[in-house]
């Protein structure tokens, strides 16, 4: 079996997507992967049609791991999220092509289901305490048994996660426009938009996230399992105050205190906290999880499958985390593809270490584009048993929906300094 063709598509069903359709010269066999990088979504496209697909034509789709390390370290250049994400949408494609050749879905390769679904959990947002508990409650009548909680910071013009007018640029769904036909249209210095800038402020936002975790507690109860997402944004010492003065909140986990460059500086949080904590989701590859999992500086690691090399990569920082009783919890926002999501899942229940999987519901035009995703039910995330990751590409309605340039938000402190986003 050979590769035949690469088809890179960049289309816009509401949000930038990229897909990589990867054909053989077996008669309508194909598989589908996802290569979507926030913001940086025709750097990939390029970097795939340019550079990686003449490499692939012509090689045997079945040698995954071997067109991994081709791509990985064979390019001498390596590592970087665009390169990554690139191998990522290659990647999830030949599995979905070694299913679907074997006629078994990806988690059967994998070893077979370890869990009946994955335990899923999704975001809640607010101005206040009082409207993040009717988004909790909200999550729990869906059925969710563990939601994400995000409060907004008195006196700042926007915070991460919470939603409104500085998340409508990323992420949260824009309604999708019809501009041409056509999968690419890029137009540099069309005056479209700049990324939004939202302030923000450590000491603010370290004085309402304990208060808003006592809330919850005192309204929603013990029961459901509550998780809040620090975006990088804390220096060591600011992390382990909050994951202290979180502890009698009992999360499930805290995520993200640190910025990614700095790994060692878990030893400070952990040192003053028994929260649990996750962290990853802008890890490159393993090399970049080893020190935390092996000095068990964390409890989850929750790198985004899509942003590190597929389900190749993660499967083996599953494996390593297994060893020191780290679990995953893999990203999964909607700025990456349906079929990112399926390979988390598929994932999720084959390996023993699963912890939880963070998910989103697509907009209906996202699955006429990309029909597949995994499927939500009473808590839990289910993929379908077809050959394969069970996530398809329609063409014809991809073309309806042309790329249109967007970036993730920036964020400074008041004085006017960058801060991490
Ligand atoms: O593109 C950036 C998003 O993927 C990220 O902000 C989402 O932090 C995130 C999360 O935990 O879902
Ligand atoms: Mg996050």
């Amino acid at each position: 079996m050979k590769i035949t063709e690469v088809r890179v598509i960049v289309t816009c069903p509401g949000r930038n997507y990229v897909v990589v359709k990867i054909l053989t010269d077996e008669p309508g066999l194909y598989g589908v992967g996802d290569a979507t990088l926030n913001g940086r979504e025709l750097a990939v496209a390029g970097l795939l049609r340019d550079h990686i697909a003449p490499l692939l034509i012509g090689r045997d789709p079945d040698q995954i791991e071997d067109i991994w390390q081709m791509l990985f370290r064979g390019a001498y250049w390596r590592s970087g999220p665009v390169q990554m994400t690139a191998l990522a949408g290659v990647d999830i494609a030949l599995w979905d092509i070694k299913g679907k050749r074997a006629g078994l879905p990806v988690y059967s390769l994998l070893g077979g289901k370890t869990r009946d679904g994955a335990l899923a959990y999704t975001h809640a947002g607010g101005r206040d305490a009082i409207e993040v508990e009717d988004n909790v409650r909200k999550a729990m009548e869906r059925g969710f048994r563990c939601v994400r909680a995000q409060v907004a910071v008195p006196g700042m013009e926007g915070t991460y996660g919470v939603g409104g007018a500085k998340e409508a640029a990323s992420a949260t769904w824009a309604s999708p426009i019809r501009l041409s036909r056509g999968t690419v249209s890029a137009v540099w210095g069309d005056g479209g938009p700049m990324p939004p800038i939202e302030r923000w402020e450590p000491s603010p936002y370290l004085r309402v996230v304990p208060k808003l975790f006592a809330h919850l507690r005192s309204t929603v109860g013990e029961e459901v399992e509550l998780l809040h997402d620090v975006h990088e944004r804390l220096t060591p010492i600011q992390a382990a105050r909050l994951a202290r003065e979180l502890e009698p909140f009992h999360l499930f986990f805290l995520e993200d205190c640190l910025r990614p460059e700095h790994k060692e500086s878990f030893r400070l949080i952990r040192q003053h906290s028994v929260t649990p904590l996750a962290m990853g989701e802008l890890f490159q590859s393993r090399w970049d999880c080893l020190p935390l999992i092996t000095e068990q500086l964390i409890d989850y690691i929750r790198c985004d499958l899509g942003h590190i090399g597929g389900i190749t990569e993660a499967r083996k920082i599953a494996a390593i985390a297994e060893c020191y009783h780290v679990q995953t919890a893999w990203h999964g926002p909607g700025d990456i593809g349906p079929a990112t999501h399926a390979a988390n899942v598929h994932l999720d229940i084959a390996i023993p270490n699963f912890g939880v999987q963070e998910m989103v519901f697509f907009p209906e035009v996202v699955h006429e584009v990309l029909p597949g995703a995994p499927n939500f039910e009473e808590g839990y995330l289910h993929v379908a048993d077809v050959p394969g990751l069970g996530v398809d590409l329609n063409e014809e309605a991809a073309a309806k929906y042309p790329y249109r340039r967007a970036y993730l938000p920036m964020a400074r402190r008041l004085d006017g300094s960058v801060i991490d986003w």
